[in-house]
């Protein structure tokens, strides 16, 4: 199903509860613009909306997944003047990354191809990434004379440990997707061909899958990295209690002594 609306830089469904976004300017690699940031909030506003949402997956059309900031709109002015940084990121970067985070459901990015600058920060940001044989990650910032932004210097010493994170950030040598796995910067490498059968077996499954479960491991392994042992002990036994309440956990509990798989209603 496609939503009804129109977009022109992204391409946007909505089936059986979950979402597929497509970046979607090839020819630049997938590079934002503040159009693409308008069509993608329009987009997670939908998602918010939607009662049965079970999940998002994002994408790339073409070859890149996302090279960043489109450079073409930071041409320097010819009367020299400079521009305020700050103000995209704060009205587009912070919102969209802190959405995907907050979104309570399972986000996977399907990374097609390179991701640099504030896409790869996009891609971290997501809570499971596959990425296709031939990807890589740039930490782009450094060649153009920034840092790495939209939340990179965040995400990628979490993930990866300082000495990884401030070589690559410093650097802006490409990381292979085989490294960035070794690194534990994704979850998994797929063969380049097998990008659309990973993209229709990550849709089946967050479609079939125990939602609350899923949105409440999201919630507490993104609380564990600001939390002590004790007060993750708290959340584990508030979240569980809840979950223990699910039909999904009725199902799972019946499905196993059944010796069957378990369909998940997601409630
Ligand atoms: O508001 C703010 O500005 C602050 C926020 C900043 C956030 C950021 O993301 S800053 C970082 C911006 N991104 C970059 O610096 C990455 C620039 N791109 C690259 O370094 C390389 O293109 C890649 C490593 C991503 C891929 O290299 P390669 O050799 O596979 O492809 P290519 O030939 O460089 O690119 C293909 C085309 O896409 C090319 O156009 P052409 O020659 O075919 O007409 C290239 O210019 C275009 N392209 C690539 N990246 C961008 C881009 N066009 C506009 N903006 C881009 N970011």
């Amino acid at each position: 199903m496609t939503t009804g609306e129109s977009y022109t830089q992204i391409r946007f469904t909505l089936t059986d509860g979950v979402g597929v976004i497509t970046l979607n300017r090839p020819d630049r690699l997938n590079s934002f613009t503040e159009v693409m940031h308008t069509e993608l909030a329009r987009a997670l506003d939908t998602l918010q909306a939607h009662a049965g949402l079970r999940g998002l997956v994002i994408t790339g059309a073409g070859r890149g997944f996302c090279a960043g900031q489109d450079l073409s709109e930071r041409k320097p002015a010819d009367d020299g003047s400079r521009r305020d940084l700050s103000l995209m990121l704060e009205k587009c970067y912070r919102p969209l990354i802190t959405r995907l985070r907050a979104l309570p459901v399972p986000v996977v990015c399907v990374m097609n191809g390179v991701a640099a600058g504030a896409g790869a920060s996009l891609v971290l940001a997501c809570d499971v990434v596959f990425a296709v044989q031939s990807a890589r990650f740039v930490q782009a910032f450094s060649k153009i004379g920034l840092l790495p932004d939209a939340g990179g210097t965040w995400f990628l010493p979490r993930l990866v440990g300082s000495a990884r994170a401030m070589g690559a950030a410093l650097f802006g040598e490409s990381v292979s997707a085989t490294d960035a796995q070794a690194w534990g910067l994704i979850w998994r490498v797929v063969p380049d061909d097998a990008l659309d059968a990973t993209l229709s077996d990550i849709t089946a499954t967050l479609a079939a899958g125990p939602t609350r479960a899923y949105a409440a491991t999201k919630a507490a392994l993104h609380a564990s990295s600001g939390n002590t042992l004790a007060q993750q002990f708290d959340l584990e036994c508030q979240l569980q209690r809840e979950l223990g309440y699910t039909d999904d956990y009725v199902e799972g509990m019946r499905a196993f002594a059944e010796k069957r798989p378990p369909a998940f209603t997601g409630t």
